[in-house]
This record gives structure tokens, sequence and C-alpha cells, in this order.
């Protein structure tokens, strides 16, 4: 896709930093189409007929990066198919469009893999806090999440996993001036008007 026309913002930011709240509320703001690589990984993985179900399942649960191929195929995928149908949203007209790529990429490979093949990156939304308030979140959010990786067990792993490989990525655009840092501890309000003020100024 051709980044003058299709806007990709990665959005990071470690396990239960708000990624994926602070997503919903940008589409609203934005029109957005907004693209979760870990829910698009498990709806692969519930897919009758998908070949890589139990592959996925077994890394999601070890906090593991699933291989860069699966992933960017389905990131391929479905926005080709939000870049054909009509819109009549912000932002998406003749071939035009933008995307809130979140979770994605959070290995070296992968960064330059999409780059290269699929769209060069507009910006990185970088959401940051503490671990222990992730835990905290994660360990609320497990109540209700079904999620099989929102165990204490699985968090430990994919902290570890998060600073080893993800970080490398963030650092790797921050040397190209592509990062926007938003501290991601205050509210979830505070946060949005935060990235909201952040998203404007990119897309102005
Ligand atoms: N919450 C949010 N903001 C809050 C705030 N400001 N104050 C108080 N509470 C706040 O939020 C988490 C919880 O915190 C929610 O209950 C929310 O209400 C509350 P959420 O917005 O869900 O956080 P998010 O950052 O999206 O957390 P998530 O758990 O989704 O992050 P992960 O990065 O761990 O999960 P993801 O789905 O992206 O990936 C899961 C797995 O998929 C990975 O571990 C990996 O195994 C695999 N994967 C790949 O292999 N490759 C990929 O490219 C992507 C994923
Ligand atoms: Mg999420």
């Amino acid at each position: 896709f051709d980044h003058e026309r299709v806007k990709v913002f990665f959005v990071l930011g470690g396990p239960g930093a708000g990624k994926g709240t602070q997503c919903a509320n940008l589409v609203k703001d934005f029109g957005f189409c907004h693209l979760s690589a870990g829910d698009l990984l498990r709806a692969e993985q519930n897919r009758e007929g998908s070949e890589f179900g139990d592959l996925i399942r077994k890394y999601i649960r070890e906090g593991q990066i699933v291989p860069m191929e699966i992933t960017i195929k389905l990131l391929e995928n479905a926005m080709r198919r939000e870049l054909t149908q009509p819109h009549d949203r912000e932002g998406w007209e003749d071939g035009r469009g933008r995307f809130l790529i979140d979770g994605f990429p959070r290995k070296m490979d992968q960064a330059l893999k999409f780059d290269e093949d699929v769209c060069l990156s507009t910006e990185v939304l970088f959401f940051t806090t503490t671990e222990d308030e992730m835990l905290k979140r994660l360990l609320e959010r497990a109540k209700t999440s079904g999620r099989e990786d929102d165990n204490e067990e699985s968090i430990r792993k994919r902290f570890r996993v998060y600073k080893e490989q993800t970080m490398p990525v963030i650092e790797h655009y921050s040397k190209e001036g592509k990062v926007a840092t938003i501290d991601a501890t205050a509210t979830i309000e505070q946060v949005h008007e935060k990235a909201k003020e952040i998203v404007t100024k990119i897309l102005a």
C-alpha cells in the first residue's frame, strides 16, 4: 500500500498498558480502522479449518511472538478488505485510509518486513506505564476476559518478551523520530485527551 494514501499508526506499549482501550477512543475521533494483531490471531486460532490454530494457542499462552508470516498475512488481508469496501468515514475516500495497528510490530523482524512489504508506517503511539500497574489491570481484566494469557504466569512471560523483543522496536522507531510517547498511568479519559492531541497534530 502507498503510505501517502494509507496512514498506518502502530500502537505499542506493554501488556495491559491500555492499547485496545485507547484505540477504541481514537476510532471515534478520527475514523480509523482498528486492527489488533492479538485479536486477529485469536480469531484465526478459533477459525474452523485454520491450520494454525494449535500453533497460535501455544505461542499466546507462552507469551511468545507467533511467526511473523502468519500475523503479517492476517493484517494485510484485513487492510485490503477495508480499503476495497466503501466507507463514509473521514479520511477514507479514493483508496485512502487510516489504520491503528494495535500490538504490532513487537519484534524487529516484523517491523522491517511490514514497512518494506506492506506499508511504510507513519507514526508509533507508545503507551507507557509501570509493570505493577499493568499487572493490576490485567489481573482485574482476567476475571471477565476469558483470555488464556490473562494469568499471572503468562503475564510475567509477556512482560519479559515485551522488554527483550518489543523495546528494541520502539528504540528503532525513536531513532527515526517516529515515536510519540504517552504516559498511560492516568485515567482512561486523561490518556485519551493526550493521544487525541498528538494524533490531531500528525494528521494535520
Ligand atoms: N485500563 C486501560 N486503561 C486504563 C487506565 N488508564 N486506567 C485504568 N485501567 C485501564 O486494557 C487492559 C485493562 O486495563 C482493561 O481492563 C482496561 O479497561 C484497563 P487494554 O486496553 O485491554 O490493554 P492492552 O494494552 O490492549 O492489553 P493487551 O493485554 O491486549 O496487550 P498485549 O499486548 O499483551 O496483548 P495482544 O492481544 O496485543 O497480544 C497477545 C499475544 O498475542 C501476545 O502475547 C503474543 O503471544 C501474540 N501476538 C503475536 O504473536 N504477534 C503480534 O504481532 C501480536 C500479538
Ligand atoms: Mg489489547
